[in-house]
């Protein structure tokens, strides 16, 4: 338990304190109750100087990419990689699914999965608020809290349009964009987009036809283009694979672990 005031406008520093040092032993539900907070006062900040985090320690892993590519299915099954390494991972669903393609919230779709009932795996879906910045910086102080917590690794979803990718951009240590085959249209706005800022590129849905029409295309743009088929896991360890390099090429200093799997 903490003994945070429950009054929904105070944040009184010596409350703040107690939360913080419960989210650094690792408190699931100090975790949470402190995310909420950042959410809804910025004067919770102050609790972020007594974790004393720097996203120094741990991989951060931005999913982007066109709505119903596959970027949950992808981030379950990227959790399932760094669960078998015995890493805690964090996930962070920033933006709610496209209700046209019916893709699952992916909170919903990992709840639904193996990861529901595993202690090592936090999953959160983070409001946008309605305004530009504000949803960066939520993001990346509830990616500190889960650093301070222990965490070692936190993927951080988010649909690739507007100002997010942005923000992602300025957030993850690496980016990878999600297309799949057949999005045409959407696949050529990326490319002045998202896909220039992306460290590793999948094509999802490997299966479906025109999956290596997508691959050569994009290979004329970005130096790392992998193939993917999300629903079976196909290609999900050479994707950690080239996650893992990216951060040793430039140099993060996360846990020794998650690296060279
Ligand atoms: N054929 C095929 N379908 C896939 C593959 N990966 C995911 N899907 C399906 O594509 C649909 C969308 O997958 P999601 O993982 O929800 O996609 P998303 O990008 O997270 O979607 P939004 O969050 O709505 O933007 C689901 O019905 C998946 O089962 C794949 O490799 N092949
Ligand atoms: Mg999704």
């Amino acid at each position: 338990m903490n003994s945070l005031n429950p009054h929904p406008f105070m944040c009184d520093i010596h409350d703040l304190a107690t939360l913080a040092e419960e989210v650094r032993v690792g408190d699931v539900r100090a975790v949470s109750r402190l995310i909420s907070l950042l959410e809804n006062h910025p004067g919770a900040r102050e609790a972020l100087r007594f974790l004393n985090t720097t996203l120094r320690k741990m991989m951060v892993i931005g999913v982007t990419g066109y709505p119903g590519a596959g970027k949950s299915t992808i981030v379950d099954r990227l959790v399932s990689f760094y669960r078998r390494q015995g890493v805690k991972v964090g996930v962070l669903a920033v933006d709610i699914s496209s209700p046209v393609t019916g893709g699952a919230l992916l909170g919903d779709r990992i709840r639904m999965s193996e990861h529901a009932m595993d202690f090592g795996v936090y999953i959160r879906s983070m409001a946008t608020r309605g305004h530009h910045g504000g949803l960066a910086r939520a993001t990346g102080d509830a990616a500190l809290v889960l650093e301070a917590a222990g965490y070692e690794v936190v993927l951080i979803e988010t649909i690739g349009v507007g100002q997010n990718e942005i923000d992602i951009v300025n957030l993850a240590h690496t980016v990878v964009a999600v297309v799949a085959p057949g999005l045409g249209d959407e696949v050529q706005a990326m490319k002045a987009g998202l896909l220039e800022v992306a460290h590793v590129v999948v094509v999802n849905k490997g299966d479906l036809t025109g999956a290596n029409h997508a691959l050569r295309d994009l290979r004329e743009w970005c130096p790392k283009v992998l193939r993917t088929v999300a629903m079976t896991g196909e290609g999900i360890q050479e994707l950690a694979a080239a996650i893992a390099e990216h951060q040793r090429s430039r140099g993060v200093r996360h846990v020794e672990k998650a690296r060279n799997r």
